[in-house]
């Protein structure tokens, strides 16, 4: 059977994409089908389409974000995530210090964003000042824009973070299926999570939400599978699309989930990229006019090709090349540091290869502007 795009002649390939870029809304349907295609003429069918829209509002400039992961201190107990409270690894908590000198190196690199990281380290959820002071750091040492991602804070802690001038408040659902997420985000509200993203959005921050794809064959450690129903890939995805429409998201991200040794879901089969990738092509057609990344963390430098390619318009977990930070999905684990090349020269060089390029400051930084009237 003829699928999504075959049984489009060219009249209706350009018709379709005109719509999206004139945002005419797609139906579940419609997602459904282009995240059922298999068919490797109409994948790049879509994935070019979704490289003109990204083109319409972007052109070829691509922006760039450092990733610093400051503390892998953690609370909580997530399922698919290493750094979860349970797990026995070394941990580490970068002292003021530290992060200067840190980011002296990192004003010159050419990364257009800073992204300070945290697991839900008690040591920074329970004294804001000691967040509020990393930022204002790295804002006055790089002169740069900063995203901080520190997991769950309540209202009076975005505000803080809002005067202090954060650009950028991350904080991913990881899906809207409410089962699911009791799954993956074990013993942490659904609604609380939710509440945190609207909160600094109404504070005058930019907010990022993001979905993970990949848990069709979810796995216990024991290796016993987890009720199937929660985790069909597809129609989790439309629900975690619609989701993050709600609160109209200025940056949506996708990742594969990969499986973590020593966590609950070690057992779990490593799902292919492909999901991801259609679904960053969806989130291109759904979200034109945002940020959509492709992260270095799943399948570094030929991963982010194949995700620019898909669609997406910011590199993140950009780490310099003599760093000892971690990622967080850390796809290249075993790698010694100084191979992992992650670092912004060698993504900057592959852009060119591709015939893209670094985008100016000025640009990104008018859009994150772009939600303030004055
Ligand atoms: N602790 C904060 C939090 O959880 O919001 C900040 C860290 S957050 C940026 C870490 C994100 O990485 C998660 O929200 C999840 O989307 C992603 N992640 C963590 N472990 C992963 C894994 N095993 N595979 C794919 N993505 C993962
Ligand atoms: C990334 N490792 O971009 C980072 C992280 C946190 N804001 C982002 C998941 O892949
Ligand atoms: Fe902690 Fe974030 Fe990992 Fe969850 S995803 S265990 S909150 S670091």
């Amino acid at each position: 059977m003829a699928d999504f795009f075959s049984r489009m002649d060219d009249a209706k390939y350009n018709q379709f994409i005109d719509d999206i870029i004139s945002k005419k809304p797609l139906t579940d349907d419609m997602i459904r089908e282009m995240l059922s295609i298999t068919d490797r003429d109409s994948l790049k069918k879509m994935s070019d389409a979704a490289v003109f829209v990204k083109n319409q509002y972007f052109g070829n400039s691509i922006y760039l974000y450092s990733f610093v992961y400051f503390s892998t201190y953690c609370k909580n107990q997530c399922s698919f995530c290493y750094y979860n409270s349970k797990n026995k690894i070394d941990r580490y908590r970068v002292t003021p210090e530290e992060l200067r000198r840190m980011c002296e190196e990192l004003k010159d690199e050419g990364v257009h964003m800073i992204d300070l990281t945290m697991g839900e380290d008690p040591h920074f959820h329970d004294a804001p000042e000691k967040l509020l002071e990393f930022v204002r750091t790295a804002k006055e040492i790089t002169g740069l824009p900063v995203m901080v991602s520190p997991g769950v804070v309540d209202n009076d802690f975005i505000k803080a973070l809002a005067a202090e001038g954060a650009d950028f408040f991350a904080l991913y659902q990881e899906t809207y299926q409410k089962e699911l997420y009791g799954k993956l985000r074990i013993g942490q509200s659904f609604e609380e999570r939710i509440q945190a993203r609207s909160s600094a959005k109404v504070a005058g921050i930019c907010i990022e939400d993001g979905i993970l794809t990949g848990f069709s064959k979810m796995k216990l450690s024991s290796g016993e599978p987890i009720n199937p129903s929660v985790s069909d890939d597809i129609e989790s995805a439309i629900v975690s699309i619609r989701g993050m429409q709600e609160a109209d998201p200025d940056q949506v991200r996708v990742m594969t989930f990969e499986p973590q040794p020593g966590t609950p879901l070690a057992e779990t089969a490593q799902a292919s990229d492909l999901m991801e990738l259609k679904v960053i092509s969806i989130l291109r057609f759904v979200f034109p006019d945002r940020l959509i990344p492709a992260s270095l963390d799943v399948a570094g430098i030929p991963g982010m090709v194949d995700r620019l390619n898909a669609g997406a318009n910011v590199v993140t977990s950009i780490i310099s090349a003599d760093s000892k930070l971690e990622g967080v999905v850390n796809f290249d684990r075993d790698v010694s540091l100084n191979e992992r090349k992650r670092d912004a020269k060698s993504v900057i060089e592959k852009l060119h290869e591709m015939g893209l390029e670094r985008g100016s400051q000025e640009s990104f930084e008018s859009y994150l502007n772009r939600n303030k009237t004055i």
